[in-house]
């Protein structure tokens, strides 16, 4: 393992109270006697020692020029009770980026490098104080943006899917090994090392429980991974309103001219708990200057990759031709029919919607007097969970895609092994099966990961985590 030692500013670069340079390895120690000057002890007394786990007050000082660098608190976190098992110093100064990096730079020059992205959890994940779907709750927990989707992080953090997976994996360790002892000793057939029962045994304890894995993600990664919902309808209905009203900024130009909107607009909010990114798009009609064409052409695109449509029309006119075709390229998507200018028709007859629209959710709504959003929130929550067949998620345990992925393997190469199993073949063949589902288990445990995959997932992690 490389041992370098690493270091990072651990804190969003911005405006905030405190910033955090991160320092993991060998050298991290040396890094806080050659910088920190505590001031519990009078400058440079080399006889005070950091007090492990404790906030120590000082400041870090420029060794070369002696000039003081900024005020801070300073931890030192001796392995391996640290994040990273290895020895940690983390420097809590002010959130400037110009200390921050003057910081970083004198850590640097000191002789650490810097971090990759992840490189930390990485370190605490081969050292062993964490397993992999444990690291892959740490990203969760850091990209969360539902209430939802953080309890699922926090299950992968507890250990949760590691110890369901192990006892699955556990259960079919026991099948292969009984297998192979089978196909050492095939010349007593009277010890019945593979019992009759062990087909079914393998459906109760692996199939089922891999089978509610699956049912879990398709519930509820939702919650973590979110939608793409479209607003779409032909010029002037009131899109971007509608956009600006439901993320409460002025985002989209919004005027009485139709055809405002060229380009598509992406959002991001959160409604009912579910991630979403909302995008406005440009009304669709057949005539439009060129420009307007290719912001059309963007939008049946986005039509095709979008999980969940809002048709929007404008409650105060009848339907007309392009509404009508809007509809029928939409109508085998999962869409809400939105009304809106519903303040228009006060005095006016509510005109009936086509009987060929009848059967999808209406939502009324006005986005210039912000009426109805309640029903239109519900209706959005309703048919994202519903079209995922869902109940909203009270098992927080749902696996991410990539354990998903090697779930799906682990349960196909299960049913070879119980098809073979409970066809007879020659038992070589049905170890092959077995083998390929511990494999496969062992991709989320990381007992048989490859490096390629271990370096996806923190990939993901940003850097100083
Ligand atoms: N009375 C009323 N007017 C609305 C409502 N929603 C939007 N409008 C008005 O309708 C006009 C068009 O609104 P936009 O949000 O720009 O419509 P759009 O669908 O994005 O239009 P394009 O970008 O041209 O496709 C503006 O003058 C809005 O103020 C509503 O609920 N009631
Ligand atoms: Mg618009």
């Amino acid at each position: 393992m490389d041992r370098s030692t690493i270091a990072a500013i651990a804190t969003p670069l911005g405006f905030g109270g405190v910033g955090i340079v991160k320092v993991s390895g060998p050298h991290a120690r040396a890094v806080a006697d050659t910088l920190f000057k505590p001031e519990k002890t009078r400058l440079f007394d080399t006889t005070y020692h950091l007090k492990p786990h404790h906030l120590c007050h000082g400041w870090i000082v420029d060794p070369t020029s002696n000039d003081i660098v900024d005020e801070v608190l300073l931890a030192f976190m001796p392995a391996p009770h640290s994040y990273t098992c290895e020895d940690i110093v983390e420097i809590q100064a002010h959130s400037g980026i110009a200390v921050l990096s003057r910081i970083l730079s004198l850590v640097l020059k000191i002789g650490a490098r810097l971090a990759e992205p992840g490189e930390f959890t990485k370190r605490a994940y081969l050292n062993g104080r964490i397993n992999l779907s444990q690291a892959e709750g740490v990203i969760d927990t850091i990209e969360s943006k539902s209430h939802q989707a953080l309890q699922m992080a926090m299950a992968q953090i507890s250990g949760a899917m590691h110890q369901q997976v192990q006892t699955i994996r556990q259960t079919l360790t026991d099948s292969l090994v009984r297998i192979e002892t089978a196909i050492d000793f095939i010349e007593d057939p009277d010890d019945q090392i593979i019992d009759d029962a062990l087909p079914q045994r393998l459906r109760e304890t692996a199939i089922t429980p891999l089978k509610d894995l699956v049912n879990q993600y398709q519930r509820a990664h939702l919650f973590r991974d979110g939608i793409k919902m479209a607003v779409v309808g032909k010029p002037n209905v009131g899109k971007s309103s509608l956009l600006n009203w439901l993320i409460k900024k002025d985002r989209a130009i919004v005027t009485e001219i139709p055809g405002t909107t060229r380009d598509l607009i992406e959002e991001s909010v959160t409604i009912k708990g579910i991630p979403i990114v909302i995008v406005d798009t440009a009304g669709l009609r057949d005539d439009g200057d060129s420009i307007e064409k290719i912001g059309i052409q963007k939008t049946w695109d986005c039509i095709e990759s979008a999980d969940l449509i809002l048709f929007m029309i404008d409650a105060s006119t009848i339907p007309d031709e392009n509404d009508h075709r809007i509809f029928n390229h939409i109508k085998d998507k999962n869409a809400l029919i939105i009304k809106n200018k519903m303040d228009l028709l006060r005095a006016r007859e509510d005109s009936p919607l086509p009987h060929e629209w009848k059967g999808r959710p209406v939502i009324e709504v006005s986005a210039l007097k912000q009426t109805g959003i309640e029903g239109l929130e519900q209706s959005i929550g309703r048919s994202v969970l519903l079209s995922e067949n869902g109940i909203v998620a009270e098992n927080p345990l749902v696996p991410t895609i990539r354990q998903k992925l090697a779930i799906d393997k682990a349960k196909s190469a299960t049913r070879r092994l119980i098809d073979g199993l409970e066809q007879h073949i020659p038992l070589e063949m049905t170890a092959i099966d077995a083998r390929e589902a511990i494999d496969a288990l062992g991709e989320i445990t990381g007992e048989t990961i490859q490096d390629s995959i271990i370096d996806q997932v923190f990939r993901r992690f940003c850097i100083g985590k």
